[in-house]
């Protein structure tokens, strides 16, 4: 039974990373917790008998039955105590008026919980003994304590969460427990080695993964990375050789960072932590969320949203995505993300409109289910758009716009031969956003808007290419998937291709003078040219040899307006947000050395036998 007293626990000595708890609480709050909600710590055993420590927030007004909000986090539940209240329970202040029973848990590991933390611990499928635990069986085990323990609850229970806290809510979609009736999955990441935190396409995140890194498992709680510089782009450089992190930092005591080491491809690893082989069902609504500019899993949401759309007879996948940065939908007004404003508040509708009506509609049986099967913010026109498929296959054609002589881009093929090239030196990387590059964590990091950054003060570098098209005559419009093909050689035996889709605005006329001839990236990725053929074996490349790749640039929705010019930006580093590929090919770039790294020349062909081009699902 919760009881109050009994559980008041001692913690007042653990500080609460303020950093994290304002990433995931949204607004200035406007109602009184402590007043309406009354706060229990309990500590919960789980099968094997480990304890995970889990706060219980209940609503003060008896009159009626209330369902479960659950959130779990590697990131401490704090404040911890049961006098010390959130001053904002669920995901906005309309869940907390509405009155839910919330209750917040630290994983296996981390704060207060017992346990060892594993980052991501893999699904088991098929679970043998009350030993064999995962974040499945955890929440499970949770809920049946949670319908037995505490009163005056509705027998529903529904689970959300950002990011990490995402990826616990895909978990708990996998062998659901019966009284699980809505969840939604925000952004989480979906495979950590082809598109989210730690790599996308084979190609290693070097700033996240040693910083996450870093973070997590330097102990129990979160511990920022002591850099000796400011600007962390002179930190990574200095760094040489990134097998020097183990050598000359952490000496093989980051569990995470060694798997980083030890699986360098596609291996049965990171197969196993992927999330859409064990999702073989789609029992439990679920409204999956993205942002066009996540700067950590924006390929996650919208995997899983694919993977579960195939199993969904039922009709209970959804999709929301918006302009948006890595959960901020979760805060502020969203009217604009850095520079850019969409001229309405996207996170406010987002949270009021479809947020608090979907767990309303499925555990509280309040309103109507007229959701949109997907619900996105066409960005330049800025306006949201309903869709009954994602990506829309309707009124959308396929056209390819093309890599031209003298920088130009245009929906017409190649006629000349040619191509346009640049000398790619890992001693001197393009840097991903301007400098200084501040720590991830910590105040005032550009980390959360790099995505959004005027891409300017790249496009006159030697190393990066730009081809661009004319004026538009009228609105382009781009709605689904964007796939990038690429016509290169090198003279290297291994290299990175970046590609990066750029609407430009007019030079003038804008009410705000910076933003004329803003470059404002759309859609980018990284391929690293050894995964070219498959991401399990990679293959050295012929030297000098004309090579076709595909890079999916993911899905979007956004409107290039009458006036703007479209772009193309390629290079061959983006730095430290990648890790320099040596640009000579060796067995496992995380052994590389010194003397492996050399410059290498690009060349980015535009021929009719060879034509580059960005292929764009253009709305008719
Ligand atoms: N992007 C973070 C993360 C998620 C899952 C695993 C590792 C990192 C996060 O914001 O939680």
């Amino acid at each position: 039974m919760l009881r109050r007293k009994s559980s008041i626990l001692l913690l007042l000595t653990l500080t609460v990373t303020a950093a994290v708890l304002a990433q995931n609480r949204p607004e200035a709050p406007d109602f009184d917790v402590k007043e309406h909600y009354t706060k229990y710590e309990v500590r919960l055993a789980m099968r094997d008998g480990v304890h995970l420590f889990t706060s219980v927030y209940v609503p003060k007004d008896s009159s009626r039955p209330y369902p479960f909000l659950i959130d779990r986090t590697p990131y401490s539940v704090g404040p911890y105590g049961v006098d010390l209240y959130r001053t904002q329970l669920g995901p906005s202040s309309d869940f907390d008026k509405a009155g839910y029973i919330f209750v917040f848990q630290d994983v296996r590991g981390r704060y207060m919980s017992e346990g060892q933390f594993i980052e991501m611990r893999p699904h088991i499928d098929n679970k043998k003994s009350s030993q064999d635990v995962d974040d499945s069986s955890d929440l499970y085990d949770t809920i049946e304590w949670l319908l037995k323990n505490v009163p005056r609850h509705n027998g529903r229970v529904g689970v959300l969460g950002i990011s990490y806290g995402g990826w616990l809510t895909v978990m708990a979609m996998i062998d659901p427990h019966p009284a699980l009736k809505a969840v939604s999955e925000q952004a989480s990441p979906a495979d950590m080695y082809l598109g989210d935190d730690f790599h996308h396409n084979g190609a290693f995140r070097l700033s996240y993964g040693l910083e996450y890194s870093a973070r997590m498992e330097t102990s129990k709680q979160n511990e920022a990375f002591d850099f000796d510089r400011f600007d962390t782009f002179d930190w990574y450089l200095r760094l040489g050789p990134i097998r020097n992190f183990n050598k000359n930092y952490v000496h093989g005591k980051l569990p995470t960072w060694n798997d980083y080491v030890e699986h360098p491809n596609y291996d049965e690893f990171w197969q196993r932590q992927a999330v859409t082989p064990y999702l073989k069902q789609a029992k439990v609504p679920n409204l999956n969320v993205a942002g066009w500019w996540d700067q950590e899993d924006f390929y996650g949401p919208l995997k899983i949203y694919e993977t579960l759309e195939k199993l969904d007879s039922g009709h209970r996948n959804y999709l929301v995505s918006g302009p948006w940065n890595h959960g901020s939908w979760s805060r502020g007004t969203g009217r604009a993300l850095g520079k850019i404003d969409f001229g309405t508040d996207a996170s406010k509708y987002f949270r009021e409109k479809v947020q608090a009506p979907w767990f309303a509609y499925w555990l509280k049986d309040k309103g109507k289910l007229d959701f949109p099967e997907a619900l996105t913010f066409q960005t330049g026109s800025n306006k949201w758009e309903s869709y009954d498929e994602w990506p829309p296959s309707k009124g959308v054609e396929r056209k390819k716009i093309y890599f031209h002589d003298a920088g130009a881009l245009s929906f017409s093929e190649p006629a000349s031969e040619g191509f346009d090239s640049y000398v790619s030196d890992p001693a001197h990387p393009v840097p991903y956003r301007h400098r200084p590059i501040e720590p991830t964590y910590g105040g005032a990091s550009g980390w959360g808007l790099w995505l959004v950054e005027d891409q300017r003060f790249v496009y006159e570098r030697p190393d990066v290419l730009s081809w661009e098209s004319a004026p538009l005559e009228k609105d382009l419009a781009v709605a689904g998937d964007i796939v990038a093909h690429l016509y290169a050689s090198t003279s290297g035996t291994d290299g990175d291709w970046v590609v990066k889709l750029i609407d430009v605005y007019p030079e003038k006329g804008q009410q705000d003078p910076p933003m004329n001839g803003y470059q404002l990236m759309i859609a980018n990725e990284v391929l690293r040219a050894r995964f070219r053929n498959g991401f399990v074996k990679p293959e050295p490349l012929v030297s000098g040899q004309v090579t076709a790749y595909t890079i999916d640039l993911h899905s979007n929705d956004h409107a290039f307006l009458a006036g703007h010019r479209v772009m193309v930006q390629v290079q061959s580093t983006w730095f430290p947000l990648i890790d320099r590929n040596p640009q000579k090919f060796v067995p496992n770039i995380f052994m590389a050395s010194e003397e492996d790294f050399q410059k290498a020349e690009q060349r980015v062909y535009r021929s009719q036998v060879y034509p580059s081009n960005v292929e764009l699902p253009v709305v008719r």
